[in-house]
């Protein structure tokens, strides 16, 4: 049932809902009801009075009627937790004002007034890290999407920009850092201790964009000098003692910076640009005007504690909140049913932007990847939605893969069909026309439209309909070329069927398995349900490749010749493709052998291709060992459990648990040889070599290989490598591999690392993470253990994610047939609930995929689902996820 239509909302009318919210019936709030604000706040100014225990906050917001909205003389100012200590309407105290649920309505008499509203808050009480929170002795703020509401009573939407004035004051030595938005225009010293900062942001905002920061804090400082020659502060602030590790954010903000100028032209708009590390965070970062704020372990690396994964993390997210300051922050959203407008764009900005720094082959195969771990389960399963959704309860559920990745897929389509220079003059055309404002999905598709000269009619459905295209290829030899024949169905999803067709760009090119030839590449748009298009052959053997470089976020259905998929992984010019043919290789073998349509015989010819494919891989000289790596990555379970589940089937969960890990000791021992002879070519290569980031990725797949095939020896090369590990990468690899092996190395080298790290937070979360996402056959019995850990606590989201987010991505654990890796995940969200709902419900879908798999399981997972729905005084953001998952 989608929630649109649930029974506490019969009608499908929100007042009816609105009237009467229980924790149980929180009201929907529908894409369609989109009013704008009918006031305007030209000015607002803010006064904090700062302590970490209570915190005085005085808002004066100037009012003046919104010509271009219904006339109304109710300000309704909304607040969450917040009761209001004083109300002033021009100066003077105010009586023309009630308090309706948790926002304050005020009937103001005339055009224009200036409001003042007194609050005071507890940020030590404050779990739930939105708002005005403590995080290591610093205060500091979270306001997307709706944590300004816990500050202050404020029209909390992003369609109010205001401009902000706000003066900071508290004690020197508890916060001799004060920090806020845009420009530092006064500071000075106070009485009895205490001092005070004044900060004006010139660029109007909408309050999800506020931030303050005051706490202890030292900064990594350089500048960066603009396009137009204006020199900008940057700050990159942390706790003292982890200055060392932030010259990767300095560096990666730098060339963030400069790649924008370049490829998209634009330009920083303000003096200074401060990032803070604060290390209780529920998401990655955030990007606030001039003020980001970032989880620590997207800011702090060096090589003693970082992997390579890591450094390319703090780089990517570093790149993505900068870029908000245009796709965001001077363009921002009318309402959050239009997060992908920025969160879809900077999204595409950041990928792009890495493929330029860390290649683009490998970087695209990592974002398909990602694409399909989270975003394809999510559009198969009952959270499916547009990535323009149409209604929510708590806008925090829908920080989705879809919002993102899949936001960002289809204005990469837009990309593809416009061409990269056309492409530009599409979003010069959008920053152009809507710089100030806060615009639509609609808005970014008429900019691309015009400025790149697309037609996006059709196109626009996209942004409608929930759901992953299968496009079913079939193809025949006719008048001398290839007739390829597309079909294209795009599933039901919750409160959606019968969807149109949607244009889907795919790049294609026709090879000869015989003579080796390579066809020339062209694009192609599928715009009818079923189409035919006619390619020319380029030799005898026609093999088919089809969406190269993954050009649209579509389920390709195929049934290529076992040859053909060898053929493909071994010689197509386009690396994607190659990596999806060694996909598709190992898929088509584990699911059918999961699913037990394979005798011996076939069990056997389906890993002796895939052997054949991985040695060509593992010995073709000419490949560098990063996309060597890439195309020895066997496809993850999840995506096998996504496949698997299509069509009549149900996933099995164990069955291609057994079946993978038997392929990867099938490898192992069949190209030991080779293997051994890989690794030893690798295992030299120096840290710093630029060949050294590939090696270290070859040698933990091979380590990750040797580790089924022959555990014993596995064992003794990964306590090796540990030991001898000048970097996390490789000690975090060898000790990844030791965690699933029942050796005594195993809690000797888990005791080393802990002993090594101890202290160093984001260090210990990769202790937890190793142990929850291993192998081990005793993996339920460890999580519980660690979970009385004293280092593990409820109340730090990376904490929680370390240990639980971990094992509910570890297939074995998870998925364990008697239940406990449910009831276990069941347990956390009712625990984690009341302290940090946020957090909560983002366990939530992992046992929402229960419709997708085997009976046995699937009501294992239902009823836990249930548990959960029948718990008292569930936030919004569990009810909402339970109440879809069970619908
Ligand atoms: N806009 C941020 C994501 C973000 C959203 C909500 C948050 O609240 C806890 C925090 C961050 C981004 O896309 O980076
Ligand atoms: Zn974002």
């Amino acid at each position: 049932m989608d929630i649109a239509t649930t029974p506490t909302n019969p009608e499908g009318n929100p007042e009816i809902a609105d009237a009467a919210p229980t924790p149980h019936d929180p009201p929907v709030i529908r894409r369609e009801d989109y009013t704008p604000y009918p006031w305007l706040i030209p000015a607002t100014k803010l006064v904090f009075d700062l302590g970490v225990n209570s915190t005085k906050v005085t808002a004066t917001l100037s009012v003046e009627r919104n010509p271009d909205a219904g006339a109304s003389a109710e300000l309704r100012l909304n607040g969450d937790s917040l009761k209001a200590d004083a109300v002033l309407l021009d100066g003077e105290t105010a009586t023309c004002w009630e308090m309706d649920e948790a926002d304050l309505v005020i009937t103001l008499p005339g055009e224009a007034h200036e409001v003042t509203i007194e609050t005071t808050i507890d940020p030590s009480a404050n779990t739930t890290l939105m708002g005005l929170y403590a995080s290591n002795g610093m205060l500091c703020t979270q306001c997307e999407a709706e944590g300004f509401r816990r500050i202050t009573f404020f029209p909390d939407r992003p369609d109010v920009l205001s401009t902000y004035t706000v003066r900071m004051e508290g004690p020197k030595d508890q916060f001799p850092v004060l920090l806020c938005n845009g420009n530092n225009t006064a500071s000075g010293e106070g009485e009895d201790g205490m001092h005070w900062a004044e900060w004006h942001d010139p660029w109007p905002k909408p309050s999800y964009l506020f931030a303050l920061v005051a706490g202890d804090l030292a900064a990594n400082s350089d500048t960066f000098t603009t396009m137009n020659g204006r020199e900008v502060e940057l700050n990159v602030w942390v706790r003292a003692e982890d200055l060392p590790r932030t010259d990767h954010a300095v560096e990666s903000l730098k060339k963030s910076m400069k790649w924008d100028e370049e490829t998209f032209g634009r330009e920083y708009d303000l003096d200074l640009y401060n990032i803070v590390a604060v290390s209780d965070f529920n998401m990655g970062a955030m990007e606030n005007k001039g003020l980001n704020v970032f989880n620590t372990k997207y800011v702090l690396a060096d090589i003693d504690t970082a992997t390579d994964g890591d450094f390319d993390a703090v780089e990517g997210v570093i790149a993505h909140e900068y870029f908000h300051n245009w796709s965001g922050n001077r363009i921002t959203c009318r309402d959050w049913f239009q997060l992908s407008l920025k969160e879809g764009f900077t999204v595409l900005r950041d990928q792009l932007f890495s493929q330029d720094m860390q290649g683009e082959a490998v970087k695209r195969i990592e974002d398909v990847r990602i694409l399909r771990a989270a975003q394809f389960p999510e559009d198969a399963g009952p959270l499916a939605h547009p990535i323009r959704p149409d209604s929510y309860r708590e806008i925090s559920n829908f920080y989705t893969a879809t919002v993102y990745n899949k936001g960002a897929e289809v204005i990469r389509m837009m990309r593809t069909m416009a061409g990269t220079e056309k492409f530009r003059l599409g979003t010069d055309l959008y920053f152009d026309r809507h710089d100030g404002e806060a615009a639509t999905c609609e808005d970014f598709v008429t900019a691309i439209e015009d400025g790149a000269g697309l037609e996006l009619a059709q196109f626009r459905r996209w942004y409608r309909q929930a759901g992953t295209p299968r496009v079913e290829v079939s193809q025949e030899l006719k008048d001398g070329g290839l007739a390829l024949t597309l079909k294209q169905t795009v599933p039901d999803t919750p409160g959606q069927d019968a969807k149109g067709a949607m244009p889907i760009p795919l790049r294609v090119a026709v090879h000869c398995r015989e003579t080796g030839a390579i066809g020339e590449e062209q694009l192609i748009v599928l715009t009818l349900d079923e189409e035919t298009f006619i390619l020319p052959l380029s030799g005898p053997v026609p093999v088919l490749s089809i969406n190269r470089g993954f050009t649209a976020p579509v389920v390709i259905e195929r049934d290529l010749e076992r040859d053909d998929l060898v053929f493909l992984a071994a010689s197509d010019d386009d690396p994607f493709a190659r990596y999806e043919a060694m996909q598709e290789l190992a898929v088509n073998h584990l699911v059918a052998a999961a699913s037990g349509d394979l005798d011996e015989a076939g069990r056997a010819a389906g890993k002796t291709a895939i052997c054949d494919a991985v040695r060509a891989v593992v010995t073709d000289s000419e490949l560098d060992d990063a996309m060597r790596g890439e195309l020895m990555t066997l496809p993850s379970e999840t995506y096998l459990f996504e496949a698997m589940a299509s069509g009549m089937r149900k996933a099995d969960p164990g069955a291609i648990h057994n079946e993978r890990e038997q392929l990867k000791t099938a490898i192992g021992v069949t190209l030991k040889r080779e293997l051994e002879s890989l690794y030893a070519r690798v295992v030299d290569i120096a840290f710093d070599d630029p060949a050294g980031r590939g090696a270290r990725k070859v040698k933990s797949i091979i380590a990750g290989i040797f580790a089924a095939s022959d555990p014993e020896r596995a064992a003794i090369m990964a306590a090796r490598q540990f030991d001898e590990a000048g970097n996390m990468t490789d000690r975090q690899g060898a000790l990844m591999v030791l965690c699933g092996l029942q050796t005594p190395a195993r809690d000797e080298k888990l005791k080393a690392f802990f002993d090594r790290y101890q202290g160093n937070d984001l260090v210990i979360d990769k202790w937890f993470t190793l142990q929850a996402f291993s192998l081990h056959p005793d993996v339920i019995d460890q999580v519980n253990e660690l979970a009385s850990h004293p280092d593990f606590t409820m109340k730090n989201p990376n904490r929680v994610r370390s240990l639980y987010m971990a094992f509910a991505g570890n297939p074995q654990g998870f998925h364990a047939i008697d239940g406990a890796g449910y009831r276990m995940i069941a347990d956390l969200i009712l625990a984690l609930d009341p302290i940090n709902p946020q957090t909560a419900a983002r366990f939530v879908p992992a046992l929402g995929r229960w419709r997708r798999i085997e009976s046995v399981r699937a009501g294992l997972m239902k009823a836990q689902l249930e548990r959960i729905s029948e718990a008292e005084g569930l936030s919004r953001d569990t009810f909402e996820q339970v109440t879809r998952s069970l619908g």
